[in-house]
């Protein structure tokens, strides 16, 4: 991929990876603590109710220390977040896909070409994108709130009625499944669609045959 263009994917994924084990890390403290405690106070004779009932020192150390972690992650991903969105948002687009979202069929028009394509409960048809350059789409919605979801891409954004969201991705070469991930009704689960990302000059000598070319 050219240098300089963002790749969603190592963003996302490099969170993901500091988030797993810090939720692994306080998932076990929780257990071990958990069991620790049931073992030590379990009833047993005489019964002495304790006459303690709080321990602010301790209360306060892990509301303070879980209050860090939030932080700590809130801070990671909202850098990556704008990371991502400065560095996107400063691409010249090498191809705009307006992107519309309906109940339940995704419509994708390459104004610079002047047609559509159709994917969903009717259509079929693959959104082609140029590999290892910027794509700028500008994404909304006919009539409910949809979410266009390109997993291997780890990005998700709402496409929202009345409003156009600008969103810039870069593809590496590949096929890559998305679909709708906001539940939209009964057809939801059909709302799919597949990206293939081909050479820029394959992109071109097909956006040239107004999509009427065999998909590349
Ligand atoms: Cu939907």
């Amino acid at each position: 991929m050219t240098p300089g263009l963002v790749s969603t994917r190592s963003e996302y994924d490099h969170l993901f990876s500091i988030y797993v084990p810090i939720a692994i890390g306080v998932f076990s403290l929780i257990v071990v603590v958990m069991v620790v405690v049931v073992l030590i106070f379990r009833r047993r004779p005489p019964e002495l109710a304790a006459r303690w009932h709080e321990n602010n020192p301790v209360e306060g150390t892990y509301a303070v220390l879980l209050a860090c972690v939030a932080a700590f992650l809130l801070y990671l991903t909202f850098t990556a977040e704008h990371r991502v969105d400065t560095v996107a948002n400063r691409e010249r687009p090498a191809v705009v896909v307006n992107v519309r979202a309906s109940k339940w069929e995704w419509t994708f028009t390459y104004p610079a070409y002047g047609f559509s394509l159709r994917s969903g409960t009717v259509g079929s048809q693959p959104l082609v994108v140029p590999a290892g350059e910027a794509v700028r789409f500008n994404l909304t919605s006919l009539d409910v709130i949809h979410s266009f979801w390109i997993p291997a891409l780890r990005y998700k954004h709402d496409a929202i009625p009345g409003s156009v969201q600008v969103i810039t991705l870069t593809f590496t070469r590949g096929v890559f499944p998305g679909q709708c991930a906001e539940f939209c009704g009964l057809r939801h689960a059909d709302m799919i669609f597949v990206a293939h990302a081909v050479s820029p000059a394959t992109f071109t000598a097909w956006a040239r045959t107004r999509g009427r070319g065999p998909t590349p």
